[in-house]
């Protein structure tokens, strides 16, 4: 086991997010950082599309299915339950769990649809391991239109993620969360160097404390 962690478990760092704030990239270059560091870090992402539930979520993002609205967000929850016993597992073990999107996700995108409230949405996700660091990507609705446009995934259109947008603010004001902004308008270094930053601190702070829950 490496010198950095020897004993000690690793952090649950999250990075969220409207689309094409660059989660992704982002998510892929902090973990190989990481690694360089002499770190344990892995990356995960939800929705993860490859189990039996990521497969039904897969399908209705892609629109070949049509799920009901309070159906398919208790399946994207599910999909991160279901991942539970191996974040613990990883986490106990030493490493450091990079994950591009969490239940924030969830309850930012389903919020924005018509009559769901924030409280309802939050409620599947209570008792998650809890993220001892999440990264809000920030990127305005302008910003995000001049890298392109949105895919033809359901949830990729400018109104909608300027609700989800707006939903994220709203998130962002529980105190009980380590969110940090990072202004993803920056060039992709600086906000790697950022991002880098944060977490290389977390390692070290969340190493003593146990695993919270949401
Ligand atoms: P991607 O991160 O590119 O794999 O896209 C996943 C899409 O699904 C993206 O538009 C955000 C959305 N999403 C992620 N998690 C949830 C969730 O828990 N509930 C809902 N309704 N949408 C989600
Ligand atoms: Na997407
Ligand atoms: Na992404």
């Amino acid at each position: 086991s490496d010198w950095r962690m020897a004993g000690h478990r690793g952090a649950l760092i999250v990075l969220e997010g409207a689309d094409r704030a660059g989660k992704s990239t982002q998510a892929r270059r902090l973990v190989e950082a990481l690694r360089n560091q002499g770190y344990q870090a892995e990356g995960m992402r939800f929705p993860e599309r490859t189990t039996e539930i990521g497969r039904l979520v897969g399908s209705y993002l892609e629109k070949k299915s049509n799920i009901e609205d309070h159906t398919v967000h208790l399946l994207f929850s599910a999909n991160r339950w279901e991942h539970v016993p191996l974040i613990k597992e990883k986490l106990k073990s030493g490493i450091t769990l990079v994950v591009d999107r969490y239940a924030f996700s969830g309850v930012a995108f389903t919020s924005s649809k018509e009559n769901f409230s924030l409280h309802w949405c939050k409620q599947p996700d209570v008792g998650l391991p809890k993220p001892d660091l999440v990264v809000f990507l920030n990127i305005t609705p302008e910003e995000a239109s001049k890298r392109g446009d949105y895919g033809t995934e359901r949830y990729e259109t400018s109104d909608f993620q300027k609700k989800v947008q707006k939903r994220y603010a709203e998130l962002m004001d529980d105190k009980s969360l380590n969110w940090k902004v990072v202004d993803a308008a920056q060039s992709m270094e600086d906000v790697h160097n950022a991002i880098k930053q944060l977490s290389e601190a977390i390692i070290t702070e969340a190493r003593h404390q146990p695993v919270g829950k949401l």
